[in-house]
């Protein structure tokens, strides 16, 4: 995992955007993502994937692969939809078992930050977080995506009513205070 503050410059979603700016898992945190590392290749991973599992409450979860290969003739219309900008009522959790990709959060400035996940990755996104997901020049990743119970998985565009939602409220009264443990 690497983070870095996006250049901002036009141009396919997939190349890096790396505005040479890096940032630290502490600054991540500030904004309420979480990030671990459990190599799918460690004997202990499996066991310590689980333990968060339960101790967060994800009760359920699916797997998903984003590549042409796997998705055929919708993959276009897929990847566009994963980098709307976008929040959700339920925290987002995604842990990388192959390839890459790079998870895009707003920060308080609102200026976007690029997570590029890789391999082990396992990142949590707070519930009300603005953010976007692309695939890199490989398009291809292969990830675990975790459900709390009863999952509120639609995914709000940004808007002016969005604004309003009480998730995404409670999010910056969190954020503004720092994401205090
Ligand atoms: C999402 O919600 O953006 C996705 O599920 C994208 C693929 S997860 C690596
Ligand atoms: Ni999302």
């Amino acid at each position: 995992m690497r983070t870095f503050y996006h250049d901002n410059k036009p141009g396919d979603c997939r190349l890096a955007h790396d505005s040479g700016e890096e940032l630290s898992t502490e600054h991540l945190n500030s904004l309420g993502v979480l990030y671990y590392n459990f190599p799918p290749s460690s004997p202990k991973s499996s066991a310590q994937v689980e333990d968060l599992a339960k101790a967060r409450k994800y009760a359920n979860r699916d797997e998903i692969t984003v590549s042409p290969g796997a998705m055929g003739p919708v993959y276009e219309e897929k990847i566009k939809m994963f980098y709307d900008e976008h929040m959700h009522e339920d925290e987002e959790i995604r842990y990388i078992l192959k390839g890459t990709g790079y998870f895009d959060v707003r920060d308080a400035e609102d200026k976007w930050i690029r997570i590029q996940a890789e391999e082990g990755d396992l990142l949590i996104l707070p519930a009300g977080i603005y953010h976007r997901f692309t695939v890199d020049e490989e398009n291809y990743i292969n990830a675990l995506r975790f459900f709390q119970d009863e999952p509120k998985w639609a995914a709000l565009n940004r808007r002016e009513e969005t604004e309003a939602n009480t998730h995404r409220q409670h999010y910056i009264s969190m954020r503004d205070k720092g994401f205090p443990a």
